[in-house]
C-alpha cells in the first residue's frame, strides 16, 4: 500500500498550458467530484440578508460582532450566525493604512456537545491569537443553517424537489469571473461544457452537508466582499476534521478563497481513500451517509473503483497556498495518508510554476515535513513533488484536535504566503 492504480491528476497527458489544465481537466475533476463525493452544489442563488449585531467579547483590544446570514427560497427560510473578531485600529492613521485586513474563516460546523471543554471551544478557534497576527478571525456557525444530523433540514431542504436542483453544477461555473489567482480570466462558452454534468443528473448526486456547509461559507464570502475593511486577494478558509473536509471542498470550488488550511481531515478530505488505514468510505458513509451524496456509498469497500481520489482533489486548489495538519495519534485520519496526498498534489502546483515562470511564485519552500513512516510509502507510479512551494504540512504530535500549536503553524504559513 498505497495500491499503483491512483487515478492521475492529469490525464492523458501533463496539460500544455494552466488554461488547459483550467478549463478541461480541472473542471472535469471538480464535475467528478460532485457526482461522486460531495454532490452538486446547486446553481440557482438563495435570496440572501444579514443583520450585523455588536457582540460581547471580553477581549479589549478586538471588535465583536455577530453576522446572521438569512437565506430565503421558494418561501423557505434558514440562518447561521458567524462570529467576527477584528483588531481595533490602534491609531486611525494605523487603520487608514492597514485598512484591509486578510481574513480567516474557521469553519464550525459543530454542536456545543462536540467540544470537551471550554479550553477546546477556544482553542479551536483563538480570537486573540488570530487578530494578533493581524487577521480578522470569523467562526462560520454553518450547522445553524445545515444541521449535522441526517435527515434534510435547513439549507438541504431549501433546495429539495426544486426543478433547480436538476440544473446543479459547480459554483466553478458561476465564479469563473473572479478567477483572482487562476491567471486565465473567462471560460469560453465552449469551455463550460466540457463540464460533465450532463449525464448524471440523478438523485444520487444531491449534495449533502459537506457540500451545504461549503456553500454556507461562499455565501459568507459574498458578505465579506462588499466590507471596506476585507482584502479580497486574502480571504483563507480553515477547519478541523468534518470542517477540514469542508474547507477543502470550498476552497476546490469556490477560486475567490485565496488559501485553504485543513487539519485533521482524514477520510474523504486530505487523505487518499486507496489502501487507507483506519477510516474507510465504508464506515464514514454508514455513521454519515448525510455528509455525501448517495452514490458516494456505492464504493463502500470499493476505493479502488472511485473514479476519484483525494490528492486530485488538494489539486483543484492550486496555485493558492494549501496548508494540512496531521496529528501522530489520530490513526482514525491516518497521517500517512494525508502527507501523501500533500505530496501527489504537487504536480498541479508545479504546472502553475513551469507555466508562469519564476516572476509569479515566491521562493519560499514548504513546511513539509515527512513522518519517517511515510518515506516507505512512496511507490504510487504517480509522479511526486515533494516540496511544492505553496503547500505545507506539519506532523503534530498528539490526538485529533486543534491545538494551539497547530494555530502557529497556520498564521506562520499564512503570513508567509499571503
Ligand atoms: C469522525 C469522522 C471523521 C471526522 C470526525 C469529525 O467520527 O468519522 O471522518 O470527520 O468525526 O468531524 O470530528
Amino acid at each position: 500500500m498505497p495500491e499503483n492504480n491512483l487515478p492521475p491528476i492529469f490525464l492523458p497527458d501533463k496539460p500544455a498550458t494552466v488554461s488547459e489544465w483550467e478549463n478541461f481537466r480541472r473542471p472535469e475533476l471538480l464535475g467528478l467530484f460532485s457526482d461522486y463525493v460531495y454532490g452538486r452544489t446547486p446553481s440557482q442563488l438563495p435570496e440572501v440578508s444579514h443583520e450585523l449585531t455588536p457582540g460581547k467579547s471580553r477581549y479589549p483590544d478586538i471588535e465583536h460582532s455577530v453576522l446572521t446570514l438569512t437565506m430565503k427560497l421558494g418561501g423557505k427560510a434558514c440562518a447561521f450566525r458567524s462570529d467576527i473578531y477584528r483588531p481595533k485600529p490602534l491609531s486611525p492613521i494605523l487603520y487608514s493604512l492597514s485598512s484591509k485586513l486578510p481574513v480567516i474563516i474557521m469553519i464550525d460546523p459543530f454542536s456545543s456537545r462536540f467540544f470537551r471543554s471550554r479550553k477546546a471551544v477556544y482553542e479551536y478557534c483563538p480570537p486573540d491569537v488570530i487578530t494578533n497576527a493581524g487577521f480578522i478571525a470569523i467562526r462560520a456557525r454553518v450547522d445553524e443553517a445545515c444541521p449535522d444530523k441526517p435527515g434534510r433540514r435547513g439549507l438541504l431542504g431549501l433546495y429539495d424537489g426544486k426543478s433547480e436542483e436538476l440544473e446543479m453544477r459547480n459554483e466553478e461555473c458561476r465564479i469563473d469571473n473572479s478567477r483572482r489567482s487562476m491567471g486565465s480570466g473567462k471560460q469560453s462558452e465552449k469551455n463550460k461544457s466540457a463540464i460533465p454534468h450532463s449525464s448524471f443528473l440523478t438523485p444520487n448526486s444531491r449534495w449533502g452537508a459537506i457540500g451545504a456547509w461549503a456553500f454556507c461559507v461562499s455565501r459568507f464570502i459574498d458578505y465579506l466582499l462588499t466590507r471596506g475593511d476585507v482584502d479580497p486577494a486574502r480571504i483563507a478558509v480553515c477547519g478541523h476534521s468534518r470542517a477540514g473536509k469542508t474547507a477543502l471542498w470550498c476552497g476546490a470550488q469556490d477560486t475567490r478563497v485565496g488559501a485553504v488550511i485543513s487539519n485533521n481531515s482524514g477520510c474523504s478530505g486530505a487523505a487518499l481513500a486507496r489502501g487507507k488505514a483506519g477510516e474507510r468510505i465504508a464506515d464514514i458513509t454508514k455513521r454519515f451517509p448525510y455528509w455525501f451524496c448517495p452514490r458516494y456509498a456505492e464504493f463502500s469497500g470499493r476505493e479502488n473503483d472511485l473514479p476519484v481520489d483525494q490528492h486530485q482533489l488538494l489539486s483543484l486548489i492550486a496555485p493558492r497556498p494549501l496548508y494540512i495538519a496531521s496529528a501522530s495519534k489520530d490513526r482514525w485520519a491516518d497521517p500517512d495518508a494525508e502527507l501523501l496526498s500533500v505530496q501527489l498534489c504537487g504536480e498541479a502546483y508545479a504546472l502553475y510554476e513551469t507555466c508562469r515562470g519564476d516572476g509569479l511564485i515566491d521562493k519560499l519552500e514548504a513546511n513539509v515535513t515527512a513522518s519517517p513512516a511515510n518515506n516507505a510509502r512512496t511507490s504510487t507510479g504517480l509522479s511526486m513533488s515533494p516540496s511544492p512551494r505553496q503547500v505545507g504540512y506539519h506532523l503534530r504530535s498528539g490526538r485529533h484536535a486543534v491545538k494551539l500549536y497547530d494555530w502557529e503553524r497556520f498564521l506562520a504559513f499564512l503570513n508567509q504566503k499571503f
